[in-house]
């Protein structure tokens, strides 16, 4: 049986979220199959187009890769690794960079979005992620890429580069589709709902972390921001409830409807302590396993070796290929 791939990787910016685990790092999981290989990296190269600790950031990338474990990533099914341990992500993002536009790049939401929040510090390294990203997913021939709604325009990008470079040099690359979850592809944040959860939000009462404490998952949702209508609706035009709304049935497999049905008439406080109560129950056993992987460190590291010198020999057999075909390869025959 020829077995399909899946790519995707997470930044260590900061404390993983439950943003990050409903849109993405749940189904990283489920997508683990007889019929599919899966390759998921800390994509620590992308985490410093924005300024960071040194010291931090080789802290929070080895958490995440325990963190990964503890949500079901299984190295039997999975390599999973660290980007930077895989040189080729920056040696086919170079080539890939020659084949993208600049017009592209200038069309990507979060390019615009992280310029005005980090506006001291737009490098070259912000505006060229999405390539370096298509470099991720190109390099493994990937076909399915689990991801929250927020990336999905990069995939796209990735599709539209693949698609090129197999026009201009043959079929060098498998064109990847993404998987977006229907509910829960974008969580927003607790104290603006307008926004997007995000784990660099500077204020730790915008997110939940996937290690909070449970009183402290309690305390933030029964401090979420909703309105003062007091009314349970499903509705775009209520962001706060309706988010609420969405969390609690991505965690309890309901649906809106029937969640609507669960609290009418009901205010917002049983709502918001139900959601902690799911989000709860859920995320206690994943908080064991992960404060039990952070001291099998001998394990840990056995884990991100083994699986980047599996990426890294199915990247290289990419790489040399496409050398190959751009007439970079210059062998002394
Ligand atoms: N709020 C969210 N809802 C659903 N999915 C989300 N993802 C992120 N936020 C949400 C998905 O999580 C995966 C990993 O994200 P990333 O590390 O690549 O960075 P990001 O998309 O920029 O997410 P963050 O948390 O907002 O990070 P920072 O703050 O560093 O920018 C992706 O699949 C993403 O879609």
């Amino acid at each position: 049986m020829e077995k399909k791939t899946v790519l995707s990787g997470i930044q260590p910016s900061g404390i993983l979220t439950l943003g990050n685990y409903v849109g993405a790092l749940r189904n990283w999981s489920l997508l683990q199959q007889d019929d599919r290989f899966c390759y998921y990296c800390v994509a620590n190269l992308h985490a410093i187009t924005v300024k960071q600790d040194a010291e931090a950031l080789n802290r929070r990338t080895l958490e995440a890769a325990a963190l990964l474990l503890a949500c079901g990533i299984d190295p039997k099914r999975s390599a999973l690794f660290i980007q930077s341990h895989v040189k080729e992500h920056t040696e086919l993002a170079w080539v890939l960079n020659c084949g993208t536009y600049i017009g592209e790049l200038n069309r990507m939401t979060q390019f615009k979005d992280k310029s005005q929040r980090h506006a001291d510090n737009i490098n070259a390294g912000l505006f060229t992620y999405p390539v370096l990203m298509a470099a991720d997913i190109l390099l493994y021939q990937a076909s399915y890429i689990p991801v929250g709604k927020d990336q999905k325009q990069h995939v796209e990008l990735a599709r539209d580069i693949a698609i090129r470079f197999n026009k201009n040099y043959g079929d060098a690359f498998i064109v990847p589709e993404p998987i977006i979850p229907k509910l829960g592809g974008k969580i927003m944040s607790l104290t603006d709902p307008t926004k997007k959860m995000s784990k660099s939000d500077p204020n730790p009462n915008s997110y939940i972390a996937i290690t909070d404490e449970p009183s402290v998952i309690l305390k933030k949702f029964k401090r979420a921001v909703t309105d003062s209508e007091g009314i349970i609706a499903y509705d775009p035009e209520r962001p706060g409830v309706t988010n609420l709304l969405s969390i609690y049935c991505t965690f309890t497999g309901k649906t809106p409807e029937e969640a609507v049905a669960e609290f009418a008439g009901q205010g917002y406080g049983k709502l918001k302590t139900a959601v902690a109560d799911a989000v709860i129950a859920e995320l206690e056993p994943i908080q064991n396993e992960y404060k039990r992987l952070l001291d099998e460190k001998t394990y840990l590291k056995s884990v991100l070796d083994d699986g980047a010198a599996q990426a890294r020999s199915t990247a290289r057999k990419t790489v040399d290929d496409v050398l190959r075909r751009v007439g970079l390869d210059a062998t002394v025959m």
